[in-house]
């Protein structure tokens, strides 16, 4: 595995190159181009210059997080493939600069759903939240106003927004759309894009729906084993895998992230590893990575990624706010690198002991 962290970019981000370059073991970063909207073709001369900007800090991209997909496409409507042919182009300008990983998700209307951003827990960090009784006495338009007062004035990734004003017009488009057209929605889209990722080797790695369960009512698919196989086997190519994001599948408690992990051997091409403290099942918060201060197994977690000989980039995902940072809830720099330096080092512990 490479240990890497997320970035958003000069001028969206808090962290710096410079800072990342510092935490011990990280040699890439996952990044994306921020400002571009889902359906606009990257061009070469950007991917380009993100590239150099990343290499002359002494680090690489190790992957694109995210290039988002258009709703046009998630909901089927007559002009999807003008966007998958900008998509298809995109993937082919990143082939060009050598990038050969790719993270999207496949949710409707919203990305990633908490319902605080900064909750208080006892050692006085501040966390990302979720109460089911929060979502169910919520009106869904409202949802981004009742968060954004805790961003710390960061744009969140998924919560755009230019895309939160539309959020109407938004749930319009998915009212015919259920599981099963999502699914094929989903086929349709990839069956597009295999050609480009088998001629560049790009691999596409779905990020799962976050909480793993449906959401004011709208369809979510991405969300259990059961689910992520048979995405697998209806476009079954090895470029077509997941992103293993503990702290999504971890959402629903019947997940069992290690046996799920070795179950989808091969097609894990990237990895969130967090953890997650449970109040009840429908109540949690995110807690450190350290397996003791949530619910979470995180050497079993991290076994199971040994035991698949799992070689693609890890990045510790959401971390607390500590020590006064004031950051995009989730990625500060901080509790991220404290995530990196545990996991790196539970992964030097799995790998002397196999020897
Ligand atoms: C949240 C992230 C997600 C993720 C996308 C991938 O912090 O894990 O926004 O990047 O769902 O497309």
């Amino acid at each position: 595995m490479e240990m890497t962290l997320r970035w958003f970019g000069t001028g969206f981000d808090t962290v710096t190159l410079k800072q990342i370059r510092q935490i011990p073991g990280v040699t890439g970063v996952i990044t994306t181009l921020y400002d571009t909207e889902p359906g606009e073709v990257w061009s070469r001369e950007r991917i380009r210059a993100l590239k150099e900007e990343i290499s002359a800090s002494g680090l690489h991209i190790s992957g694109i997080e995210s290039v988002n997909i258009h709703d046009a496409i998630k909901v089927g409507t007559p002009d999807r493939d003008k966007y998958i042919d900008n998509y298809i182009e995109t993937l082919e300008n990143l082939g060009k600069e050598d990038i050969h990983l790719v993270c999207y998700n496949f949710m409707p209307v919203f990305d990633w759903t908490r319902t605080e951003l900064a909750r208080v827990r006892p050692d006085g960090s501040t966390v990302l939240a979720y109460t089911q009784k929060a979502i169910d006495s919520l009106d869904p338009e409202k949802m981004f106003e009742s968060i954004k007062g805790d961003a710390n004035g960061a744009i969140l990734p998924g919560w755009e927004p230019e895309r939160m004003a539309k959020i109407k017009e938004l749930f319009d488009m998915y009212k015919d759309v259920d599981d099963e057209k999502l699914f094929a929605n989903l086929k349709y889209f990839l069956e597009r894009i295999m050609p480009v990722c088998d001629k560049y080797d790009i691999n596409m790695a779905i990020h799962p729906d976050d909480p793993a369960w449906s959401v004011f009512g709208l369809p979510r698919i991405i969300i259990n084993l059961e689910n992520i196989q048979r995405m697998m086997k209806m476009v079954d190519n090895p470029h077509n895998g997941v992103t293993f994001c503990a702290g999504s599948y971890g959402t629903n408690r019947k997940n069992d992230l290690p046996t799920m992990i070795r179950a989808l051997k091969g097609r894990i091409h990237f990895a969130h590893v967090r953890n997650l403290k449970f109040n009840s099942d429908d109540d949690f918060e995110e807690a450190a990575h350290l397996s003791s201060d949530g619910s979470f197994d995180m050497y079993e977690i991290m076994k199971a990624l040994y035991d698949i000989d799992f070689k693609g980039p890890i990045r510790p995902d959401h971390g607390r706010m500590i020590w006064d940072e004031v950051a995009m809830p989730g990625y500060g720099l901080y509790d991220r690198a404290l995530g990196a330096t545990y996991l790196n080092g539970l992964w030097e512990a799995i790998c002397k002991s196999q020897r």
